[in-house]
C-alpha cells in the first residue's frame, strides 16, 4: 500500500506508544498534520509557542515515562525549542525531536526558514538524524525513540525534509527496512556523556567491581547512600539497600522521591553546606558514600558544597560519570535496576543504629518546627502552602517547579515517596518551565492533580501556556509565586552586593492575564485564605479546567540551599575577593 511520508511517520509514532506531540505546524509540515488527524492514539498539540513544546514534552516523560515528540518547523520553530530541548539534555530525559527540514528536491538557495538545524541539533540532542528516502522515514523515526530511551536517556533529533512528506511511499518496504534493522541490531553499549572512559577514570564493565564495592561497604561502619533519577529504575530495592547498610540516605534534586522520603534513613534532598545542620552533621558522621544514578552536578551538590565522604563507591549508566567530578575508589557502569539488586545480594545487613534513627527523626522536627513558627508576615508562608497542597492533593499529586526561589522552596519542604512527582528543570535551570510541564504532566496523567508553583518572572515567559491548557482541558493549578523580584537573583545580589540591578519586576496583573486565556484565576494573599483557595482549586481542576493562583508569597526566610550556596561560594573565593565582597556591602548599608 502506498502511504505519504507524513503517514508513516505517524504509524512509526503509533507504534512507539507516542500519545502526544507538541508544537505549531508550518507550511512544511501540514502533511504530517493532516495525517495526524486521522490518528486515533497521537494527539498534536497546539501550544503557543515552541518552547511550551518541549517543556511539555520533557514533562510527558517525567510524569510518565512515556516518551513525547516535540514537532517543528524547520529554523524558527527549532530555535524556539531549544530552551527546553537543552534542557531535556542535560536532565538526561528523552524526547523525539521531530524537525522539518527545507526541501532537498529542488536545488534552490535562500529557502524559506533555512538554517543548519544539524549544527543547531548538535550540542543538545544525543544524536541527530536526516533521512534522504521515504523509505526510510519509518524506520529512522523508530530508531530515533528508541535511542532517546537507551543509556542515558535524552532527546533525539530527526530532521524531515519537506519533499519527504509529500510524495507517497510503499508502506511494506518501509516496515520492512525496519523489521531487518531490528534483526541486525547489536545490542548498544550505553553512549557517555563526558567523554567516557578517557574523562572518568577507570571506569568498570557492567558488574565488574561489584565484589570491591561490596567489601568496601561492608567494611564501613556508616555508608552515606546519594541518589539521583538514575537509580529511580531499582525501585525498592533501594529502600532495601539503605536498610541492610543501615545508610542515611541524600538524594539530588532529580532524585527527589526516588528514596521515599517519609522512611526513617531518609535525610536531605542533597547534603553538605547547602543542608541543615543535622544534615550536615550526619553526611559529615558518614565513613563512605554509595552514589548511585547521579552526577554531582554543579546545582544539585550546591555548587560542590556536598563533597562525598572517601571512600566512594559511585554507579552510573554512564561510564564516563563515576569518578568525574569526586574520585571513586571503586566504579561501577551500569543499570541501577541491574546492579543495585546484585549489589545487595553480597551486602551484609548491619544491626540497626536507633541514635542515627533519632537523630535524622530530631532533625527533621527541627526543621519543620523552625518553618512552622514562621508567620508569613502577613502574607502566605511558603511551608502552610506546600503542606497545605500536600493536605488536599494527597501523594498522587504531580509538583512541576521552575527556576527560581520556589524550586528551592518546594525541594526543601515536599515530602515525596515516589518518583515522578517533582518535576523541576535543574541542570539547565532553565525559567519557564513549569507552566508548559504542567501542561504535559496534566495531560498524560489527568487522574494525577498537577500543582504548578511558577515564579512571577518566570510565568511572564511561558504563562500563555495556559490557554493551551485550557483548550486541551488539562486540569493543572498553577501558583504564581508573587514577590515582584526576580527573587533567587535578587536575593543574591541584596546579600553580596547590597543592591539589586535590573532584577525588581514591573508590577503586571496575573488575574487579568488568566482572564485574558480563559482561564479563572484566584487570589491567595494570606494563610487563612490556603483551605477554601485549595477547596476552589480542586473545584475548577475537577471540572476538567486549568486555574490560576496569584499567590502573596513570603520569602523573607531563605532557604537552606541559597545560604548554603552563599557560604560555598564566598569560601571558595581568596580572601582578598572575599574582604572586597564583605566590605561592599557593608560599605552601601552604611551609605545607603
Ligand atoms: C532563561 C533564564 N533566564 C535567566 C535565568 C537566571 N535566573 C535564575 S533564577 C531567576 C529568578 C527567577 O525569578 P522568578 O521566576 O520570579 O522566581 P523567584 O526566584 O522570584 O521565586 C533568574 C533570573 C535563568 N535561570 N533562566
Ligand atoms: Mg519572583
Amino acid at each position: 500500500m502506498a502511504m505519504t511520508g507524513g503517514a508513516l511517520v505517524v504509524k512509526a509514532l503509533e507504534d512507539e506508544g507516542v500519545r502526544f506531540t507538541f508544537g505549531i505546524p508550518g507550511t512544511h509540515n501540514i502533511e504530517l498534520y493532516d495525517a495526524l488527524a486521522d490518528s486515533t492514539s497521537v494527539r498534536p498539540i497546539l501550544v503557543t509557542d515552541e518552547q511550551g513544546a518541549s517543556f511539555a514534552a520533557d514533562a510527558v516523560w517525567r510524569a510518565s515515562g512515556e516518551l513525547a515528540c516535540a514537532n517543528l518547523v524547520p529554523g524558527a520553530g527549532l530555535t524556539h525549542a531549544l530552551s527546553g530541548i537543552a534542557e531535556a539534555y542535560l536532565d538526561t530525559v528523552p524526547m523525539l525531536v521531530l524537525g522539518c527540514g527545507i526541501r532537498r528536491d529542488t536545488g534552490k538557495a535562500y529557502q524559506l526558514h533555512d538554517v543548519d538545524q544539524q549544527a543547531l541539533a548538535r550540542p543538545v540532542t544525543k544524536a541527530q538524524f536526516l533521512p534522504h528516502r521515504g523509505e526510510e522515514l519509518y524506520a529512522t523515526i523508530r530508531r530515533a525513540c528508541r535511542a532517546a530511551r537507551a543509556g542515558v536517556p535524552g532527546p533525539v533529533f530527526v530532521e524531515v525534509p519537506a519533499n519527504l512528506y509529500l510524495s507517497r511511499y510503499d508502506e511494506g518496504v518501509a516496515l520492512q527496512a525496519w523489521r531487518e534493522e531490528e534483526a541486525q541490531a547489536p545490542p548498544r553499549t550505553p553512549p557517555t556523556r563526558n567523554g567516557g572512559a578517557e574523562a572518568g577514570g577507570a571506569a568498570a564493565l557492567e558488574g565488574a567491581g561489584l565484589e570491591e564495592a561490596a567489601q568496601l561497604l561492608n567494611a564501613a561502619r556508616r555508608p552515606l547512600l546519594y541518589v539521583g533519577l538514575g537509580a529511580a529504575g531499582a525501585g525498592r530495592t533501594l529502600v532495601h539497600l539503605a536498610e541492610r547498610l543501615e545508610a542515611p540516605v541524600a538524594t539530588t534534586f532529580q532524585g527527589k522521591g526516588v528514596f521515599p522520603e517519609s522512611h526513617p534513613l531518609a535525610l536531605w534532598p542533597g547534603f553538605g553546606d547547602a543542608a541543615p545542620p543535622f544534615g550536615r552533621a550526619i553526611a559529615g558522621s558518614c565513613d563512605a558514600a554509595l552514589a548511585v544514578g547521579c552526577r554531582f552536578g554543579e546545582v544539585a551538590t550546591g555548587s560542590y558544597g556536598a563533597v562525598p565522604r572517601q571512600p566512594l563507591v559511585h554507579l552510573d549508566i554512564d561510564a564516563g560519570t563515576p569518578g568525574r567530578n569526586f574520585p571513586a575508589a571503586v566504579t561501577l557502569a551500569g543499570d541501577a535496576a541491574r546492579l543495585v539488586p546484585a549489589l545487595l545480594r553480597r551486602l551484609e545487613p548491619k544491626p540497626p543504629d536507633p541514635a542515627l534513627r533519632a537523630h535524622i527523626a530530631h532533625g527533621r522536627a527541627e526543621v519543620r518546627a523552625k518553618w512552622e513558627r514562621a508567620t508569613g508576615n502577613g502574607r502566605v508562608s511558603p511551608w502552610r502552602l506546600l503542606t497545605g497542597l500536600q493536605a488536599r492533593f494527597g501523594p498522587d499529586a504531580v509538583y512541576t517547579a521552575d527556576s527560581g526561589n520556589g524550586t528551592f522552596l518546594a525541594m526543601e519542604m515536599l515530602t515525596l515517596d515516589r518518583p515522578g512527582k517533582f518535576l523541576a528543570p535543574v541542570d539547565y535551570s532553565c525559567m519557564g518551565y513549569a507552566v508548559p510541564a504542567a501542561l504535559g504532566a496534566a495531560l498524560a496523567r489527568p487522574e494525577c492533580p498537577v500543582i504548578a508553583l511558577a515564579g512571577d518572572g518566570a510565568f511572564l515567559m511561558t504563562g500563555l501556556e495556559l490557554l493551551t491548557a485550557a483548550h486541551e482541558g488539562a486540569r493543572a493549578a498553577v501558583f504564581v509565586l508573587r514577590d515582584r523580584e526576580l527573587a533567587q537573583i535578587a536575593q543574591l545580589q541584596g546579600v553580596a552586593m547590597n543592591r539589586k540591578t535590573a532584577s525588581l519586576l514591573p508590577d503586571f496583573d496575573a488575574g487579568g492575564l488568566a482572564a485574558a486565556v480563559g482561564v479563572e484565576a484566584l487570589r491567595l494573599e494570606r494563610d487563612e485564605q490556603i483551605p477554601a483557595v485549595l477547596e476552589r482549586v480542586a473545584a475548577v481542576t475537577g471540572a476538567g479546567r486549568p486555574v490560576l493562583v496569584d499567590t502573596a508569597i513570603d520569602y523573607s526566610e531563605k532557604t537552606y540551599f541559597t545560604r548554603g550556596i552563599v557560604r560555598t561560594t564566598l569560601g571558595r573565593l581568596p580572601w582578598s575577593d572575599r574582604l572586597r565582597f564583605v566590605a561592599r556591602a557593608l560599605g552601601r548599608r552604611v551609605t545607603g
